[in-house]
């Protein structure tokens, strides 16, 4: 379906138009047509073929056109017109948090702003504060996100590498004389950003796969190609490009080229250290005593002749893992997921139904569900009434009954207020099985009082889990600032479990924070805030990010069977 990529455009009409200072009226048109088009189910082309764009809300005739121009060339006359009226760094002004079209129109019309650089001079000139509307306080939020944005950039969100790296994975796979193709580098062990996508082949004949590789229609250009290494670019959904790296080994040594190329490189330089204590050497190619190979075939066995268990990729950072021989004993894998709490319907802001979801989640082997729409506050997501909830609930309730194979629990993502209220009063979450409570406003009020307002829905005994604990989106917008230690203490303490979403654009927990999780004794909830059921095709993404903070199953509250999710419920 090109509805999420025909939304896009429109949305960038309207920023556009925005930029320009056109009338709110025609602005808002555009941005209401992205929005219909973004929570459309229906696919847009479906309904150009059957004439029937006009049903869609907010469209009209001009706009049909204009999408049926799209569907048949991939462009819209407009928006080109659009973009070449005004410079293209205006569009990555956008990017940085804090700066709207709006005031990107007013530094572009004000002070001839038409990139980072010009906006940073400005602000170093002093002459960003004077303009109405903007004052010392957004200036500084503005250098903060340029210096956010700096930090991100060359690094994409893992969840992009992975579709990406998947789609040229299985190409290769199809190629002759390829035995497999395995993700290595920053991909395998999961890291919340990649800087490039490292692929590891294993085939004879080395030329005749870089070749192809480097023939890759989606190619946008070639940065090395040799008989065993090539490197090819990709365009990046995210922005720019995105570097492919791709060896190709034979089978004896597949087994050490992959140890190399995961990395990471601390963690590769700890290991080559253990080699040399007892005289041998590690590299690409295999563990050697002189000229006698010792392991190079296998990973596993390279760990094992180095008398280490084996070591899971999402360890390998040298935090420790080398230390305790490799053993994490009971650290969660996918498998050991027995259910996602933490979904939307079309009752809120999600695409599908109850039974779909539940389908969907049964079809992945799953013994339950929860359905967690949006709260009255959250007014954008659609967020439901008490009266709607009520109704909600009991639909819930009764889709349950129906759908067989599959527990549905029927809970609510309820909004942890300014003020650190709850968006329901106690006896309406007190009638629902399961309430993820998550800040979605006022992020940016200071770290007490953040923290005070997560720790109050802590204290709520209806509160299950506090949803994407950090608010931070990845490469977008930072991580809410709070006071880590007393988050976890109280969590701990209420047996708040904290969500690990993996959602691409969240991975939140992150690593680092669920490990402190673990020491401190919390509670942990790895699930996908799926909006659609494809979405919950994330839960890998969760997993390993999970695992990279060394969860153990045992402390999963969904890698519990659903009587002992119930147990925990009861408990209190
Ligand atoms: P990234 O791409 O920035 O997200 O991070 P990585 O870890 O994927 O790094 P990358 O792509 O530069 O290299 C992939 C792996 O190959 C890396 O984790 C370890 C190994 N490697 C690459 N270059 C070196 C090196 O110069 N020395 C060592 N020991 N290992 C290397
Ligand atoms: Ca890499
Ligand atoms: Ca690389
Ligand atoms: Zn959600």
């Amino acid at each position: 379906m090109l509805n999420q990529e025909v939304a896009k455009v429109f949305e960038q009409i309207a920023d556009l138009l925005e930029i320009k200072g056109e009338d709110r009226f025609r602005i808002n048109s555009y941005r209401k047509v992205a929005r219909s088009l973004e929570s459309l189910t229906e696919d847009v082309g479906e309904l150009a073929r059957q004439g029937a764009l006009q049903k869609i809300p907010g469209v009209g005739k001009g706009t049909a056109e204009r999408i049926e121009q799209y569907l048949a060339d991939g462009r819209i006359s407009l928006h080109e017109e659009l973009l070449a009226s005004l410079p293209e760094g205006l569009l990555r002004l956008l990017a940085i948090p804090g700066l709207g079209p709006k005031k990107v129109g007013v530094l572009y019309h004000e002070l001839q702003i038409a990139g980072v650089a010009d906006l940073q001079a400005a602000i170093a000139a002093g002459k960003v504060e004077a303009l109405p509307g903007f004052g010392a306080k957004s200036v500084q939020k503005i250098a903060e996100g340029i210096e956010f944005l700096a930090r991100s950039a060359g690094r994409t969100p893992l969840g992009i590498g992975r579709m990406l790296a998947a789609g040229i994975r299985e190409k290769l796979e199809a190629l002759p004389g390829v035995k497999r193709v395995e993700m290595a580098g920053s991909l395998r062990r999961g890291r919340e950003t990649v800087g490039d996508l490292d692929l590891l082949c294993e085939a004879k004949d080395g030329a005749a796969v870089v070749e192809a590789f480097t023939k890759l229609p989606e190619a946008t250009g070639v940065r090395a190609s040799g008989e065993t290494k090539g490197s090819i670019l990709l365009p990046n959904p995210e922005g720019g490009e995105m570097q492919v790296d791709l060896r190709v080994v034979p089978g004896e040594s597949f087994g050490a080229a992959l140890q190399y190329f995961t990395g990471s490189k601390e963690h590769n330089v700890r290991l080559r250290e253990l080699a040399v204590r007892k005289g041998w050497k590690l590299n690409e190619y295999g563990l050697f005593d002189g000229d006698k190979l010792l392991a190079g075939r296998d990973e596993q066995e390279i760990y094992r002749r180095l008398g280490l268990a084996y070591i899971p990729p999402e360890l390998r950072e040298d935090r420790g893992e080398i230390e305790c021989g490799g053993k994490v004993p009971g650290l969660l894998t996918i498998e050991d997921i027995r259910g996602d709490l933490h979904m939307h319907t079309r009752a809120s802001d999600g695409l599908c139904t109850v039974e779909e979801m539940a389908a969907a989640a049964k079809a992945r082997g799953y013994e339950y569900i929860a359905i967690t729409d949006h709260s009255r506050s959250s007014v954008i997501a659609n967020g439901l009434s008490v009266d709607r909830l009520h109704e909600h609930v009991a639909a819930v309730r009764a889709a349950a009954k129906r759908i067989k194979g599959i527990a549905v629990l029927a809970g609510v993502e309820c909004d942890i207020l300014s003020d650190g209220s709850l968006d329901y009063p106690e006896e309406v979450l007190a009638e629902l099985d399961w309430v993820v409570a998550s800040v979605h406003a006022a992020q940016t009020q200071s770290r007490d009082r953040l923290t005070g307002r997560t720790v109050d829905a802590m204290a709520c005994p209806y509160v299950h889990v506090i949803g994407h604990p950090s608010g931070r989106l990845i490469n977008r917008r930072e991580a809410m600032d709070l006071d880590w230690e007393r988050v976890f203490e109280a969590a701990a303490r209420t047996r708040t479990a904290l969500e690990v979403s993996g959602a691409w654009q969240r991975l939140d927990l992150k690593d680092v924070h669920v490990r402190q999780a673990m020491e401190a004794g919390c509670w942990l909830c790895v699930d996908t805030d799926a909006h659609a059921i494809e979405q919950l095709d994330q839960m890998p993404l969760g997993v390993q990010t999970a695992r990279r903070g060394w969860a153990t199953a045992d402390r999963v509250v969904n890698a519990q069977s659903l009587p002992a999710l119930r147990q925990w419920l009861a408990a209190g």
